[in-house]
């Protein structure tokens, strides 16, 4: 069975979260609402009427959390800050309360041994920025910036390890295009605007982070998917381009290339867009060099331009069925079809493709043959039960988390620059628009009593770590015994 002795000693294992899906304590300490808060609450937004208002009422219970994951033998956690706790409005002063919090948490994990890794913006925008346009704005990227230099100055003596954003590809297309996240808005192509602003608030956050602290190691997040044509036909060939275009080339290309890929500008019909609001200057800012490049993988997407294979239909990036009538989170290519491959899914209707995770580090390597690569998340949602002992047998979670071990292994095996793995998450959580009926944690949460329970998967995880979960034996549970 492979254990953390068959990777690089200096290899990071790691869980991570986001503070929207953990935290609760919305109206804490003078933290003000988010886009999520405002969206979670419209009718029919997410399943259920979930909100984030209690989620695992982490805020309160930090302290817990650290020393499971102390228990399961993590080297790492990444969570994200809430920018409405440490800039309530979005701008101007900063929250010292919201900072100290985050200084808890930061040094509670470091007297574990745990290095904390933080993400700036995991989805939580201030609703008041919204209200001023959101990120379809340019002011909201330097807004971002601003934020940063709060943040970074407020922890740097205790995190020097900072991703600025996580899954840009979601906020602009799930948020200003398909509408399936906050904050909710169907503008169809003009999301792009969007993904230039995020980015270019990444470039300017850089800049904050390497004035204020220059030890630090930083980075950006992007979702990334493997995409495969289902079949030899130019037809299919050019939606698995669209696809690719609008998933991976529009974010990678701009951050380690340093220009967008104009056939998709084209497809998006932006082209003049771009070219006039998006200048030379803005690209330097986005590709200025990051420590890291941080990747969230999930799945591969398999794609035709006929709407003859939707009997097969598959589910998007957000687990939303590709046939549905909605408005598209890929402006400019709705006619493409999402179709299943026959592999096997999780619950999102995620197809399950190991291997595809190197496809997704090629592409990134191919880009920046220097740049340290990090899988920043990676996990599935599945029907979890208790069973009558309490225990958690979550036996496909299990499995998928020891294949993407084994494919992160493979990786290295292979020269690739990969140096650390972040298990999507530490614990049961608020899941977006499918608000808590889909968990993806290695941990389960009772969410009438919040009492955290160990799963399978994060026994496995303890003894492939090693850490003070594993079994007498210091193996863990393998994959073979179940
Ligand atoms: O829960 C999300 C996370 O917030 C961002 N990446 C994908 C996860 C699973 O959908």
């Amino acid at each position: 069975m492979l254990t953390r002795n068959d990777f690089p000693s200096d290899f990071i294992w790691g869980t991570a979260t986001a503070s929207y899906q953990i935290e609760g304590a919305t109206s804490a300490d003078g933290r003000l609402p988010s886009i999520w808060d405002t969206f979670s609450k419209v009718p029919g937004a997410v399943v259920g009427g979930h909100t984030g208002d209690i989620a695992d009422d982490h805020y309160h219970r930090f302290r817990e959390d650290v020393a499971l994951m102390a228990d399961l033998g993590v080297d790492a956690y990444r969570f994200s800050l809430a920018w409405p706790r440490i800039q309530p409005s979005g701008s101007g002063p900063v929250n010292q309360a919201g900072l100290d919090f985050y200084r808890r948490l930061s040094e509670a994990l470091r007297e574990k041994g745990i290095t904390p890794w933080v993400t700036l913006y995991h989805w939580d925008l201030p609703q008041p920025l919204e209200d001023r346009g959101g990120w379809l704005e340019r002011d909201t990227a330097y807004r971002f910036a601003e934020y940063t230099a709060h943040a970074v100055r407020g922890l740097g003596d205790t995190v020097s390890d900072w991703i600025t954003l996580n899954e840009p590809w979601c906020s602009a297309f799930l948020g200003y295009g398909s509408g399936h996240h906050a904050p909710g808005r169907h503008e169809g192509s003009r999301s792009a605007h969007a993904a230039h602003h995020l980015l270019l608030g990444h470039g300017l956050a850089m800049q904050e982070i390497r004035s204020a602290l220059p030890e630090a190691q930083a980075g950006i997040t992007l979702n990334l998917y493997s995409v495969r044509p289902a079949s030899d036909s130019p037809e299919d060939a050019d939606a698995a381009r669209r696809i690719d275009g609008l998933s991976n080339r529009l974010f990678l290309d701009p951050v380690l290339r340093g220009f967008y890929p104009e056939d998709v500008l084209d497809d998006l019909g932006e082209t003049r867009w771009f070219a006039e609001n998006a200048p030379q200057s803005d690209l330097d800012l986005i590709s200025a060099p990051s420590d890291f490049l941080g990747i969230n993988f999930y799945s591969r997407h398999t794609v035709s331009a006929s709407a003859a294979v939707s009997a097969e239909v598959s589910t998007d990036a957000a687990g939303v069925a590709a046939s549905v009538e909605a408005p598209s989170a890929y402006p400019g290519s709705e006619d493409v079809v999402f179709v299943g491959s026959g592999a096997a899914r999780t619950l999102m209707g995620w197809e399950i493709h190991p291997d595809a995770m190197l496809d997704v580090l090629d592409m990134s390597h191919e880009r920046a043959p220097e740049l340290p690569l990090y899988i920043t998340e990676n996990g599935s949602a599945w029907e979890d039960s208790v069973g009558p002992d309490g225990e958690i047998d979550d036996i496909e979670r299990t499995q998928y988390l020891a294949d993407h071990v084994q494919a992160c292994h493979d990786a290295v095996a292979r020269g690739l620059p990969l140096r650390g793995y972040f298990a999507w998450t530490l614990m049961d959580n608020f899941e977006w628009s499918w608000g808590y009926t889909r968990r993806f944690g290695l941990v389960h949460v009772d969410y009438e009593t919040l009492e955290r329970r160990p799963k399978r998967s994060g026994l496995w995880f303890a003894g492939f770590l090693g850490g003070p979960l594993a079994t007498p034996d210091g193996t863990g549970v393998t994959v073979s015994q179940m």
